[in-house]
């Protein structure tokens, strides 16, 4: 086990601080107040190459390993969760399914426009009625002749009203269930495709969320990713990608919190000496860090294991459920130690709180993650397909 970053990963994480500082913190407040998806943001992170940045240098990316990616995102949330939500939507759910189910053709022709921004991508799995029951689609994809025509509703879309091209999940059969399920990339600009903005939201006010109309969509044969029936899988593996990312956003968020509660707690006094010299804002703030820290450890690993190209849904579900349940637990406290002004969007610690709470709910609810972990632990259904080898107890003492 080594625990040190290497000096390319140090490089990327101060570059992307850097960044996140100059960039996004100034406007972050505002967006969100005012509900606006930042185009010029949008653009200038873009610009930078930072989507590409698992994508490999032959497709456009930065090439760069798992554990890059998930310091890039962490640091990105650390400012601002609607930035980081479009950095997983673009990348890890749409990107890096292109990158590993798409045939040559369809790598060369969309990986570097998403690395640039030419393209935008959404993910269109959830419906109205297929939540958690991801399997449950009931958008249909009939043939005709050499295409298909896909008709249905998807919701809490992530970039649904702005995104140039959806990675939608449809049935072919829903007798077949999972195993009918394909997965389609669609323009968005086709005929009978509409998409409108969903408001109103608790949080990630600066990011577009949408819901999507289908009537008939017509995409050729040659736009399916993958096989017909392998959607569900594409699915799973897109977000065994995107658990992870919104693991290490939630790393962020709470790394956030400590940073605007430290900094604060020297300045803010209470009966003559600065509230961080009281033992229960000590406590809340210990907390907060040794959750930050386990939280890192358990991306990272899963960050790991995909460097090495290893199944990792079991390690990627326990950092999602770990790191977002982490993250309430912060956004909850931050503003606790804030009081008063913590009410207020004065400061950004009511947008970390309002923001952590998608955190157990999209890319897998917690409950779906517990039902993910405790059935391996169990042996009911392995996560990774077989047991994981997880060193018991006993093992570990070497009994
Ligand atoms: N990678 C590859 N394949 C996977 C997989 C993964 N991570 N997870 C499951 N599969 C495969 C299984 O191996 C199985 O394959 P076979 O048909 O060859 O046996 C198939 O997919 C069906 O698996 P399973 O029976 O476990 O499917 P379920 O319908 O019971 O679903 C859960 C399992 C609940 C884990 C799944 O539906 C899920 O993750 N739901 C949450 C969806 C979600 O996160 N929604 C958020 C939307 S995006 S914001």
């Amino acid at each position: 086990m080594d625990f040190e970053f290497t000096d390319d990963q140090l490089a990327i994480r101060k570059h992307m601080r850097e960044f996140a500082e100059r960039e996004i913190a100034p406007v972050a407040a505002k967006n969100d107040r005012e509900c606006k998806f930042d185009w010029d943001l949008a653009r200038s992170m873009f610009d930078q190459g930072f989507f590409g940045c698992p994508i490999p240098e032959k497709y456009g990316g930065l090439g760069l390993d798992y554990i890059s990616y998930g310091l890039m995102t962490e640091e990105v949330n650390r400012i601002c969760s609607s930035a980081r939500t479009l950095f997983s939507a673009q990348t890890s759910l749409v990107g890096l399914s292109i990158l590993r189910w798409g045939t040559e053709e369809q790598k060369q022709y969309y990986l570097p426009k998403l690395c640039t921004g030419e393209f935008l991508g959404c993910f269109g799995l959830t419906e109205p009625e297929a939540g958690s029951d991801a399997g449950n689609q009931q958008t249909r994809a009939v043939k005709d002749g050499g295409d298909y025509l896909l008709s249905g509703q998807k919701t809490w879309i992530s970039c649904g009203s702005i995104a140039t091209h959806s990675l939608i999940f449809a049935t072919i059969d829903r007798s077949l269930e999972h195993k009918g399920i394909t997965a389609f990339l669609v323009d968005t600009k086709s005929k009978g495709y509409t998409a409108r903005e969903i408001k109103g939201k608790l949080g990630l006010r600066a990011s577009d969320t949408a819901e999507i109309f289908m009537d008939e969509v017509r995409v050729p044969k040659e736009n399916m990713l993958g096989q017909v029936g392998e959607g569900f899988k594409i699915a799973m593996s897109a977000l065994d990608n995107g658990r992870f990312s919104v693991a290490a956003g939630a790393v962020g968020l709470v790394q956030g919190c400590i940073d605007e509660c430290t900094k604060y707690a020297m300045q803010r006094k209470t009966f003559g000496v600065p509230i961080g010299e009281h033992q229960q804002i000590q406590a809340m703030i210990a907390d907060m860090v040794a959750d930050c820290e386990a939280g890192r450890l358990l991306y990272l690993r899963a960050a790991h294991l995909k460097n090495k190209n290893v199944r990792n849904t079991l390690e990627t579900s326990i950092a999602k459920l770990f790191c977002g349940e982490a993250a309430n637990r912060a956004g909850h406290n931050a503003v606790q130690i804030f009081g008063g002004y913590g009410y207020s969007d004065e400061y950004p610690v009511e947008r970390y709180f309002r923001d952590a709470k998608v955190l157990n709910i999209y890319e897998g609810t917690r409950e779906i993650q517990r039902l993910i972990i405790g059935q391996d632990a169990l042996g009911i259904r392995y996560a990774n397909g077989k047991p994981s080898g997880r060193p018991t107890a006993l093992a570990t003492v070497g009994a």
